[in-house]
This record gives C-alpha cells, structure tokens and sequence, in this order.
C-alpha cells in the first residue's frame, strides 16, 4: 500500500513538474550532487528527472547514480527529488551524495 501511494505521488509530482518544462536529456558526465541533468544548476528539472527514473520512465546512466542518489542511501528515489527541491528552496544549504 505504502509502495503504491508512493507510485501515485511520484507520477502528481511528475505531472505538474512536466507541464512546466520539458525533461532535458543527460549528458555524460557527471559533477554536482543532485544535478543529474548535469547542466551545472540544481533545481526542480532535476527533481522531475529523479522523478521520472523513481517511475521507472527514463533510464539512469550509471554514471548519473552518484550525483542523483542525494541522500547516499543506494536508492535513487522520491527521497532524493524531495531533497533536491528543499535544496532549490533554500531549506537546505548543501546536498551530499554517495
Ligand atoms: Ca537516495
């Protein structure tokens, strides 16, 4: 029950964040803690990419992992996306991935 209500967060989330912008593609190469979009800004796109790979909508690159799974718990999920907000929002000051 808890998995599915997490499923059905995750695609509302997935949902209004898609009508802002459109998911930008990954480029290889990976540097800053929670920018798996890897366009050198963490903010809410990479939340939706989280997102979308927690919805199993998009593959995550092996090398994207480190700098996607922002609370170094093995998992990339909708733990992350919901700390990379917060960190968009300036409720917190640094994020630190695995
Ligand atoms: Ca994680």
């Amino acid at each position: 029950m808890i998995g599915l209500a997490r499923h059905a967060f995750a695609a509302a989330i997935i949902a209004l964040l898609a009508l802002a912008a459109m998911a930008p593609g990954v480029r290889a190469g990976f540097h800053v803690c929670g920018d798996p979009t890897n366009d050198g800004i963490v903010n809410s796109l990479d939340a939706l990419y989280v997102l979308q790979v927690d919805a199993g909508l998009v593959h995550l690159p092996p090398p994207a992992f480190s700098s996607t799974d922002v609370n170094a718990d093995g998992a990339v999920n909708t733990l992350d996306a919901l700390l990379i907000l917060q960190h968009t929002a300036g409720l917190i000051a640094t994020l630190d991935c695995a």
